[in-house]
């Protein structure tokens, strides 16, 4: 590899110049920016253990009131990118949610996408554009980019979920900003986009005028999944049970942005997941494993063990192996990932 100039043997006074003109010269970082055969990987191999999280959130609803947070989170941040950068993966934001019984986060919308994974606790609902979307534990609730939202909890107990957001992309594109609107007042209580899409193969004809790439279904249970995971294993005694939770009327990513999906681990299997460019994180919604990746310089050797609503994440370009420690129960992670974004930019 051909060694390349430093900056420090460019004369004092010419860098100057170029400082005072808002130049910068190329070829002392070329080798930074576009380093050889792979990528810097900036994300940490990591697990945010949920047995750490919660007490300190619980004493984030002692310490902070909801007129004072607005959402009450605790954010998940890589120390790979900088904690302050608040990105788990170069575009994926997470924060761990606390609202406590009777409580409303009140209603905003912003250009961010984000999904909820409800961690624990029941009788919340989040309102997205007039549409009460209920929160059981491992559903994903969207509310896409400009949709006004709402976080209500009318149940007993605390109730947790992770924010999973492309709030770091929409933040460095300069296009992150948020607006707030009187509280919602929904007619229903039933989530309408969930039921017109309940059955897969089948969507309505009603009025589907739509101006975004984003899903018009804002809940996806976890019960559905659960049993769709169970069917294809059922049929399949090897190979990696996976899905993806896509848009029903293209079949493409909920999101532009991210990626998300579910892996289902039968007792005791050990799975290398497919290769990928992008970064990935997890959140364990059943069942106790451990995951290892390789093919990162500062590769961890000893496995990451994880159990129930631990989220962790991993850099991309490496190869993961999942094994799942429980011998008779299986082993269900959710999945984030940059990958749509790697497809449309032609990097995947
Ligand atoms: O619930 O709307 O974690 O606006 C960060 C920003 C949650 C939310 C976050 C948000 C929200």
């Amino acid at each position: 590899m051909q060694q390349l100039g430093t900056l420090e043997e460019l004369p004092l006074e010419y860098r100057e110049m170029l400082t005072s003109h808002n130049l910068v010269p190329l070829w002392p970082q070329m080798r930074s920016v576009l380093p050889y055969n792979i990528p810097s990987r900036d994300t940490t191999f990591l697990n945010w253990r949920y047995e750490n999280i919660r007490p300190l959130l619980m004493r984030a609803g002692e310490l902070t009131p909801m007129e004072k947070a607005e959402r009450r989170v605790l954010i998940l941040a890589n120390p790979g990118h900088g904690l302050e950068n608040i990105q788990a993966t170069p575009s994926i934001y997470l924060g761990m949610q606390l609202i406590l019984p009777g409580e409303t986060a009140p209603n905003h919308r912003h250009t961010p996408n984000a999904v909820r994974i409800i961690v624990e606790g029941e009788g919340a609902y989040t309102t997205v554009n007039d549409e009460p979307c209920k929160m059981e534990r491992g559903d994903l609730i969207l509310t896409p980019a400009g949709m006004w939202h709402e976080h209500h909890h009318g149940g007993e107990g605390p109730i947790v979920w992770l924010d999973i957001l492309d709030l770091p992309l929409m933040y460095r594109l300069n296009s992150s900003w948020s607006i707030e609107g009187e509280n919602q007042n929904p007619s229903r209580s039933r989530d309408k986009s969930y039921a017109d899409y309940s059955a897969s193969g089948i969507v309505p004809t009603l009025n589907l005028a739509r101006g975004s790439d984003n899903s018009p279904q804002l809940r996806y249970p976890w019960s559905k999944t659960k049993a769709c995971l169970e069917e294809m294993a059922a049929d399949h005694d090897k190979g990696l049970l996976a899905i993806a939770y896509v848009n029903p009327e293209n079949g493409q990513s909920i999101f532009p942005s991210i990626g998300f999906g579910a892996i289902m681990l039968r007792p005791g299997e050990k799975q290398k997941l497919p290769k990928m460019t992008s970064a990935k994180v997890f959140h364990v919604i059943e069942g106790a494993g451990s995951i290892m990746i390789e093919g990162h310089p500062t590769e961890i050797d000893s496995p990451l063990n994880f159990v129930e609503r631990d989220t962790l994440s991993a850099p991309g370009y490496t190869s993961i192996t999942i094994t799942n420690m429980g011998e008779h129960k299986p082993l269900f992670l959710l999945t984030a990932d940059e990958q749509p974004l790697h497809h449309y930019l032609g990097i995947f």
